[in-house]
């Protein structure tokens, strides 16, 4: 799209600011999302301001001290040293800047509604300090319409005119932590403005700090690309979860089968059957869109259904643990089990919506004695208490291990020779015989 769409004043003169890179840019939310970005930004000679509600990230920020895996301590600090990169919890930092970003979570409350307090409330915030000359960019996931239905109206009371003078759009957060190959300097990223000078000064934007933007005709669409990213994931992992269920009752190794399917060189795209599905993107995502069709009287039914059989996993898993005690004429009433890997998926030390919650509950409910093993994971905080890890050790005293994840860094070959009984929902002992392994 040309720039001829800036030919209103405001506009223009937003536009040379970010072309020179005088445009002072604001980042709220400093997690996983918006440090990178404003690392980013940084970097590429803008004076960057970060806004946070916590007083222990900012306070680490303006140490150039890192708490995000994807942002080294070694690239934050010059940035703070140099004096590109601040942070502050004062939200009227933005009277004095140009472009907001906004990289706060989006979770669902227990109804599996959309939780978009967080959305308002830094909508709320910047309301107060918006002036003639701001870009401001919604990043969080969320339904098609929250940025024209809900932060437009909360911006324009400020009397202030969208498109002529400020500017608002959406872009989809893609980050993937821990990923080595794509960061957020190499991710895509798509955006989608309110009017099409909106959309303008969004690809303007991003095109001085990332390497490729991906425009789009409006925020609905930008929002909607997010959505069907993460819905497309959790419904194949839903799908293969069902192949396993079924290659389970009729005594096949879903793995072999998957693994066979993947030698398809087109048309084909292998997903994994696992104890179910965790983390703040691919369990969550997906239910922003099925709460938006409904208001619209369209059911997802697809989104609903993968959703029932990956929150059946856990349940799953925990017969396959029952079974395979019965085989050895014990009870799970009683039982020593441990879990084996916490953290949502490998590799991480995340364990939002991780299944081994779930299947820490269900083992408790039958009354089993449950510990855990997980390097990355200290702690976990259940409903009445606080599990602490334990060391790999305990396996020789458990009558039956579950891995839950199959973390790298697991001794795998150990785990089995210090073990009497082991349940593998994640193939981590992929051509590994003995009869005292249960598989997926
Ligand atoms: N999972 C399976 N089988 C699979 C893949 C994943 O059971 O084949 C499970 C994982 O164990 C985990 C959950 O699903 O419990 C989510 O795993 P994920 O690999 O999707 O990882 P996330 O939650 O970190 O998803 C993020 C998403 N990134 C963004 O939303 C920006 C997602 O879009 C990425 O595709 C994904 O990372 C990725 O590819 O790593």
């Amino acid at each position: 799209m040309s720039s001829n769409v800036l030919n209103h004043p405001v506009a223009a003169a937003l536009a040379e600011k970010i072309q020179n890179r005088t445009a002072r840019v604001g980042v709220i939310g400093l997690g996983y999302v918006g440090l990178p970005l404003a690392v980013e930004y940084a970097h590429a000679g803008f004076h960057v301001t970060g806004i946070d509600l916590s007083v222990s990230k900012v306070d680490k920020v303006n140490a150039g001290d890192s708490y995000v895996g994807d942002v080294p301590t070694s690239v934050l600090a010059p940035l703070v040293e140099q004096g590109l990169l601040k942070a502050t919890t004062d939200f009227a930092a933005m009277a004095e800047l140009d472009t907001i970003n906004i990289a706060v979570p989006t979770p669902l409350r227990k109804t599996k509604d959309p939780d978009m307090s967080y959305i308002v409330s830094a909508t709320e915030e910047i309301a107060k300090y918006l002036h003639p000359g701001m870009l401001i960019i919604l990043e969080s996931t969320t339904y098609p319409g929250t940025t024209d239905e809900l932060v437009l109206p909360m911006l324009e009371k400020s009397g202030l005119k969208v498109g002529e003078d400020f500017f608002l759009c959406f872009s989809p957060e893609r980050v993937d932590p821990g990923n080595a190959k794509f960061q957020t300097k190499n991710i895509p990223k798509v955006v989608g403005g309110h009017t099409p000078a909106c959309t303008e000064l969004g690809r303007q934007f991003y095109g001085m700090a990332l390497e490729h933007v991906v425009p789009v005709s409006s925020t609905q669409v930008a929002e909607m690309v997010k959505l069907l990213e993460n819905t497309f994931r959790m419904i194949n992992i839903g799908l293969v979860n069902e192949i396993a269920i079924m290659c389970d009752g009729m005594g096949i190794n879903v793995w072999e089968v998957i693994e066979a399917a993947a030698t398809k060189p087109f048309g084909f795209m292998p997903f994994f059957p696992g104890p179910g599905l965790g983390g703040h993107c691919i369990p969550i995502d997906p239910f922003y869109l099925s709460w938006k069709s409904k208001q619209a009287g369209i059911e997802a039914r697809f989104i609903e259904l993968a959703g029932y059989i990956n929150g059946q996993m856990p349940h799953f898993v925990v017969a396959k643990i029952q079974n395979a005690l019965n085989e050895v004429s014990k009870s799970v009433k009683g039982a020593k089990v441990v879990v084996y890997g916490a953290a949502y998926k490998r590799d991480i030390d995340d364990v939002r919506e991780s299944p081994a919650l779930d299947i820490i509950h269900l083992l408790k409910k039958r009354g089993a004695k449950v510990s855990y093993v997980d390097p990355y994971i200290d702690q976990i905080k259940l409903d009445t208490e606080v599990l602490t890890a334990s060391p790999a050790e305990i396996v020789k005293e458990a009558d039956c291990v579950v891995i839950v994840t199959d973390h790298k860094c697991f001794d795998y070959p150990a785990l089995v020779a210090d073990s009497s009984l082991i349940v593998d929902t994640r193939n981590a002992l992929k051509g590994i015989k003995s009869d005292k392994i249960f598989r997926l």
